[in-house]
């Protein structure tokens, strides 16, 4: 049985621990571990360079959550964390203060930095760090080139231009994600990069060969939609064998976590389980999906999301443990089946 997930950060981390603990019990190994074969295609338009120092936000968080090393308060960084360097480099009074930037984290920063620079690819590296971790899964960055999603904003200074317009500038994700919270209306995104970027190697192989594919609670704009902009990644879902199911990350009109509605608002969608899965659109009307999950509290959109030609059920997505992830994840399986 072999899995692909397109993943984010946080929501697509937890959702693919739960994957794993269901896989465990319906296709065990013997060892406690699972006989099916998970790929995350994790996205890397949030990558940043802090200091001198390559960082991916959500390979890492995927990679620190399977592997067992997560903060569960925070959901990114380490458990168990101090934040040294990062007051010390704020008194020297470098730029960006506003950047999480953890003692432990910094180790993986550096060595994934300093392999790249030795000509490693970043498909290398995060195979090497997952030597360490052991997620449990096959982590491919979906490329190794780059491609950086940046914010287009009214510039936060307030500048405008000789017809008293606010001027916009284009900030990084992470900048309008932590420091301003999202909280600045984005007109649009930018993914600095993504014409030229290649799908990293194992990638289309992943969706090509896939018994089944899923679209975890993401953000459908920034992490799954990143994804999907990278060029040859899209014509593959649409064209893969497997059957595609998505898991709404919008539960009764508002996104579980993180902030996806700030982001789907600058693209025009609305923020509810139905408007992601018509985003997504139907695979038999050139879209992604054959399946959505939404929770029990949108029971009512399922015969409108069942209208777009996408099979929908509504169960219970609230991942407030591994258990309640894992019967998400069977519920997945069953839904495909069906
Ligand atoms: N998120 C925050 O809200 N504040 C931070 O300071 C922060 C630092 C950080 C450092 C490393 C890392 O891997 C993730 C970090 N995140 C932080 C989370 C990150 O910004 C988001 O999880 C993703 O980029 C969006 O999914």
């Amino acid at each position: 049985m072999r899995i692909t997930a397109l993943a984010g950060g946080i929501g697509g981390s937890r959702f693919i621990r739960g994957l794993l603990a269901h896989l465990a019990g319906a296709y065990p190994d013997g060892e406690g571990g699972t006989t099916a074969e998970v790929t995350v295609i994790g996205n890397t338009g949030d990558d940043i360079w802090v200091h001198g120092l390559r960082i991916c936000p959500d390979l890492d968080t995927v990679m620190y959550t399977l592997g067992g090393g997560i903060s569960t308060e925070r959901g990114w960084g380490r458990e168990g964390e101090t934040f040294t360097a990062k007051s010390e480099l704020a008194s020297y009074g470098v730029e960006p203060t506003w950047f999480g930037l953890g003692d432990k984290d910094i180790a993986t920063h550096l060595v994934r930095t300093q392999s790249l620079a030795a000509g490693y690819s970043l498909t290398e590296v995060t195979a090497a760090l997952c030597a360490r971790w052991k997620p449990g899964v096959i982590l491919l960055p979906m490329s190794d080139d780059r491609a950086e999603t940046h914010v287009v904003v009214d510039d936060p200074s307030g500048a405008t231009d000789d017809k008293g317009r606010p001027m916009q500038i284009a900030i990084h994700f992470q900048e309008w994600w932590i420091r301003y919270r999202a909280a600045l209306p984005a007109h649009s995104f930018a993914i600095i990069g993504i014409d030229t970027a290649k799908p990293a190697p194992g990638v289309l192989d992943a969706i090509e060969n896939a018994d089944l594919i899923i679209f975890p609670p993401s953000n459908p704009v920034v992490s799954i939609g990143t994804i999907l902009s990278v060029p040859g990644i899209a014509e593959a879902i649409r064209g893969a064998t497997a059957p595609v199911i998505g898991v709404s990350p919008i539960v009764g009109g508002s996104p579980v976590r993180g902030m996806a509605d700030s982001c789907l608002q600058a693209i025009g969608v609305a923020t509810s389980a139905a408007a992601v899965a018509a985003h997504y659109r139907a695979r038999t009307a050139g879209g992604f999906i054959d399946a959505w999950l939404v929770d029990e509290v949108d029971a009512e959109i399922v015969d409108d999301v069942v209208a777009l030609g996408i099979s929908c059920r509504a169960v219970p997505l609230m991942m407030t443990d591994v258990a309640a992830t894992a019967k998400m994840a069977a519920e997945c399986m069953q839904a495909v089946r069906a």
